[in-house]
């Protein structure tokens, strides 16, 4: 349970920030640490903050290559290592805050200033300070990410049988069978090895709150919260009020989804009014639709907007969708991936090993040595997240010459936003220009592009809020352990609509089923991104002056947005995050309007036909 920029891993530094204000109003400042502080010279501190900052490194970059190690070939010897190299991390972080404490109040440059917040934010599981303590909790941070790695589920019946199926091939079975016994099997079986994980993670979360609790927070939900430089409860307000707006777009989908869903699978399995059966929407967690979209009736269906087929049909290997994603990313102008890349990343499943499959991006030595951990498919899907993954690794090398705690993103939405821009480029005029479609769909093609985009964007944003709703409560003490998993079914039914297709209860540990909870990686972060990623491929779109509708905009090859783009990865973690995106959009709110622009001609049709099919909005 060491802090992780969401699936970026650069063990410790954390990179997101507060403004120095709040973290002095928290309840660790003393008057007379304070007091202490004004003496203590601004050079001492300079002096601390170095030999800090070198520290850091050192134990991150061990434990970087003891978390690969663990992560791409899990046994009972590679977690004891990557457990006890995350203890020294997690010992020296928590040794460096407590001796920082002398320096509050002490007068020092906006600079250093900042280096302290991010130092006593820099864990997502911050440990006790008692030894024992200290090593249980990084234990259970290994034993929950090796265990869900390991997670698998053997079908007896159905197409399947026969096979262990772990994330990687689950997800593809989803994707690959629309028979809703079949699927009701599955959804029920990836979920059958979380409950061994249900103990020791509220342990986790016990052990986490003690840690946060000596660092000064009330608990490890509002040091998470306090990462956004602004006060935790304001940031509570931000997501509220961005969700606020995006709601009725929502809705409008699912209100259509559901509808189309009732004419596929009838009323007695799909209620018309009610949540929608959450094995029913292409995804194991049903937090992203893009494989039903066949089951849909948009007009202009029938272009290639699906990728699956056509990089199937262009012979794609795993490589050569890499190659196109770095070659994305160097047509900006930013510098080819180094070699090293190349020789030790893990691109495919080992046939003879478990492995962690959730895609990830590393970062092992804050320098050039960058992976990607991903078990590639040749799909639609992988292609969108291999451009995600790589947006990681370019921001990582961008901000390599920042000093260790700022070598990280303006906020966390931003480092997952990044890929994720670089994918709405994905338009069929790039298509075209690299050669995988021939010819470019008319406009009147446009409700079908926008109705796949928003089957993976729209329909994530309620997911996207909701775990840290959940890990908030469950960190506050609102969530006992007593009702992990009907609080998890409440919050899925309160914002997503969607309910599980047989009765659950608390012998079952659903959470546990998707990574971000064991492995313990925030996840608002990734709501932020559903938002940041309109308003950086607005603003990029509007410096290079594209006319025409966002969707058909491109920033393939385009040096000046490249440009754009590199000024703020450069920034790093380095200024707080309103400042990077000011550089980038001009604009230093986030704003949800990019997004729902981006959807507007969509929202219409929605909204017309649901009229017309009488289709009940809400559920
Ligand atoms: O975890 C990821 C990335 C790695 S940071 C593959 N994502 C979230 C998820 O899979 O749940 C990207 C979208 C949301
Ligand atoms: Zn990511």
């Amino acid at each position: 349970m060491v802090r992780r920029l969401g699936c970026t891993i650069a063990i410790i530094l954390l990179f997101s920030t507060l403004i120095v204000a709040q973290t002095q109003s928290s309840s660790s400042t003393k008057p007379s640490a304070s007091a202490a502080a004004m003496q203590a010279a601004p050079a001492e501190a300079e002096t601390f903050m170095r030999a800090a900052e070198a520290r850091l490194d050192d134990v991150g970059v061990k434990a970087s290559r003891a978390s690969w190690v663990q992560s791409t070939y899990i046994t009972d010897d590679t977690e004891a290592l990557s457990a006890s190299a995350n203890e020294e991390v997690l010992a020296t972080t928590t040794e460096l805050v407590n001796e920082a404490k002398r320096f509050q109040g002490a007068r020092l440059s906006s600079v250093l200033q900042r280096k302290f917040l991010l130092l006593r934010l820099a864990l997502s599981a911050p440990a006790p300070n008692n030894p024992a303590e200290r090593k249980e909790l990084a234990q259970i941070g290994s034993w929950l990410e090796g265990t869900y790695g390991k997670g698998k589920y053997c079908p007896k019946t159905g197409p399947f049988a026969g096979k262990c199926l772990g994330q990687s091939e689950m997800e593809e079975a989803f994707a690959a069978t629309k028979d809703e016994a079949v699927l009701k099997d599955l959804w029920i079986g990836w979920r059958s090895f979380a409950p061994e994980m249900r103990q020791r993670y509220a342990r986790g979360v016990e052990l986490s709150n003690k840690g946060a609790q000596e660092l000064g927070f009330k608990d490890t939900g509002v040091l998470w919260r306090s990462n956004y430089d602004m006060p935790p409860e304001q940031f509570s307000a931000e997501l509220n009020r961005l969700w606020e707006q995006l709601r009725p777009l929502y809705l409008s989908l699912h209100a259509y989804v559901r509808s189309q869903l009732v004419k596929k699978y009838g009323p007695q399995v799909v209620p018309p009014n009610g949540p929608i059966p959450a094995h029913l929407l292409g995804n194991i967690w049903a937090q992203d639709w893009t494989n039903i979209y066949d089951l849909l009736e948009v007009p202009g269906k029938d272009s290639a907007i699906d990728l699956t087929p056509v990089l199937q049909q262009k012979k794609f290997t795993y490589l050569k969708m890499v190659k196109t994603g770095e070659n994305f990313f160097v047509s900006l102008g930013f510098d080819p991936l180094p070699k090293t890349f190349w020789e030790r990343s893990m691109f495919v499943l080992p046939r003879d090993r478990d492995v962690v499959c959730h895609a990830s991006a590393w970062d092992i030595d804050n320098k050039n040595d960058v992976r990607l951990k991903m078990c590639i498919q040749i799909r639609d899907e992988d292609f969108r997240t291999i451009h995600h993954e790589l947006g990681h690794n370019f921001y990582q090398m961008a901000y390599q010459n920042q000093p260790p705690l700022f070598q990280g993103s303006a906020n966390d939405g931003f480092h997952e936003a990044v890929g994720d821009t670089i994918a709405l480029s994905i338009t069929p005029e790039y298509l075209q220009e690299i050669g995988l479609i021939q010819q470019l769909p008319p406009p009147s093609k446009d409700l079908a592009l926008l109705m796949h985009k928003a089957l993976e964007k729209v329909a994530f944003l309620p997911f996207g809020l909701l775990i840290d709703q959940w890990r908030w409560d469950v960190f506050s003490g609102k969530i006992t352990p007593a009702d992990y998993n009907q609080a998890w079914w409440n919050l899925r039914e309160k914002y997503q609509g969607v309910a599980p297709p047989v009765a659950r209860s608390e012998n079952d540990f659903d959470p546990g089923a998707k990574y971000h909870v064991p492995a313990n990686v925030p996840y608002s972060r990734y709501f932020l991104a559903d938002v940041l990623q309109f308003q950086f491929q607005r603003g990029l779109c509007k410096t290079i002056g594209h006319l025409g509708p966002l969707h058909r905009c491109s920033i393939y090859n385009n040096k000046i947005a490249g440009e754009r783009l590199k000024m703020m990865l450069e920034m790093g973690a380095s200024r707080p995050w309103p400042e990077a995106l000011y550089a980038l959009t001009g604009e230093r709110q986030m704003d949800a309007t990019a997004i729902l622009d981006y959807f507007a001609p969509l929202k219409i049709w929605l909204d017309e036909q649901n009229a017309k099919n009488g289709a009940k909005v809400g559920w």
